[in-house]
């Protein structure tokens, strides 16, 4: 079972190759190995834990897990036919992060299908943390991520029609609408993904084309550590999706994963960070989607949102799916 001390035990010696044999030996199966934002989730945790079946790191885990929804031309704001900016470019967020303080992201970077990996590079072989714009986007071909136009048919149809209006309104739970009419806003479906190893060890991951129509440059909570991701070790691992906006603004992850250590459950301190957002904002969150999704260390999974209708998906140790709804703040 898992240590009971916390950091000494989970650091000490164990590198960051948490693979699906330390999994598959000591975890329990009700105890959860994956989890990730909405229903299109269980896709993205299958893959992931395939990847960690043939022996792969908890971080290629998240990645691959991260990179289904980025290769979907049908999911309009992860990746490849996201739903682009108010001038018609699509624009990514994306980031990834282990337990031991290694985390990479990238912004507002464009042209290139697997925001994801190219945050993984960031982490790997740069000093930096974080690349935005024209930066992050020459950074994805110098280390040779295909160009690609990611702006589909569809997505494009959308954008032409939500001209005529020109009205940002960001839409509750749009994540989980597979087929919306062109122009009606399907304006999100940021994955987080969180995996957990037998042995306690944490990675997450997270990516977005963000908010659809947004202003040019803009960059939502996905990208920036303790806001759409979040990842401690010996405590948890936390990572938030909707309005963006809310989430910054409260450094929302890094909340939740603070309560954690604290020793509130996943559950209880995904509501505390829902309740002070619903404080803070009031009727300016009335109608507005928060969901946080949190891990701890012991594979305990819990979830709050705002708004209902919020749903996640939890992968135990046996491979098992299932989708669930969170709890919420409004009924
Ligand atoms: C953003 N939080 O860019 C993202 C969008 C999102 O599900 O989560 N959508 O604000």
């Amino acid at each position: 079972m898992m240590p009971t001390t916390r950091r000494g035990a989970l650091l000490g010696g164990i590198g960051l190759a948490a693979s699906a044999s330390a999994l598959r030996a000591a975890a329990a199966p009700g105890e959860a190995a994956i989890v990730s934002t909405w229903d299109f989730g269980a896709a993205a945790n299958a893959a992931a834990f395939q990847r960690l079946r043939s022996g792969g790191s908890l971080i290629d885990a998240v990645e691959a897990g991260a990179m289904v929804p980025e290769a979907d031309p049908t999911n309009h704001s992860v990746g490849l036919g996201g739903y682009p900016d108010r001038d018609g470019i699509v624009t990514l967020d994306a980031i990834i992060m282990d337990d031991a303080g290694h985390v990479g992201a990238v912004a507002a970077l464009e042209d290139t299908v697997h925001a994801i990996s190219v945050a993984r590079r960031v982490m790997e072989r740069t000093p930096h943390t974080i690349l935005v714009g024209d930066g992050a986007t020459r950074f994805a071909r110098e280390q040779g991520f295909p160009k690609r136009n990611l702006l589909t048919a569809e997505a494009k149809a959308a954008w032409q029609e939500w001209l005529k209006t020109s009205r940002y309104q960001p839409v509750a739970n749009i994540e989980n609408q597979r087929t919306p009419s062109p122009g009606s806003a399907r304006d999100h479906d940021t994955i987080g993904i969180l995996a957990r190893g037998a042995d306690g060890r944490l990675a997450g991951a997270c990516t977005t084309s963000g908010m659809a129509f947004k202003l040019h440059g803009r960059v939502g909570d996905s990208p920036q550590s303790g806001c759409g991701l979040f990842v401690e070790a010996g405590v948890g691992a936390a990572t938030s999706t909707g309005v963006g906006e809310e989430v910054t603004r409260i450094a929302g992850t890094a909340r939740v994963v603070a309560s954690m250590r604290a020793g509130l459950s996943p559950a209880a301190a995904c509501q505390e960070a829902v309740q002070h957002i619903a404080r803070l904002r009031g009727d300016a969150v009335k109608d507005v989607q928060v969901g946080f999704l949190a891990l701890s260390r012991d594979g305990t999974v819990g979830a709050f949102a705002l708004q209902p209708g919020f749903t996640f998906a939890v992968t135990d140790a046996s491979g098992k799916t299932e989708v669930r709804p969170s709890p919420s703040l409004k009924t």
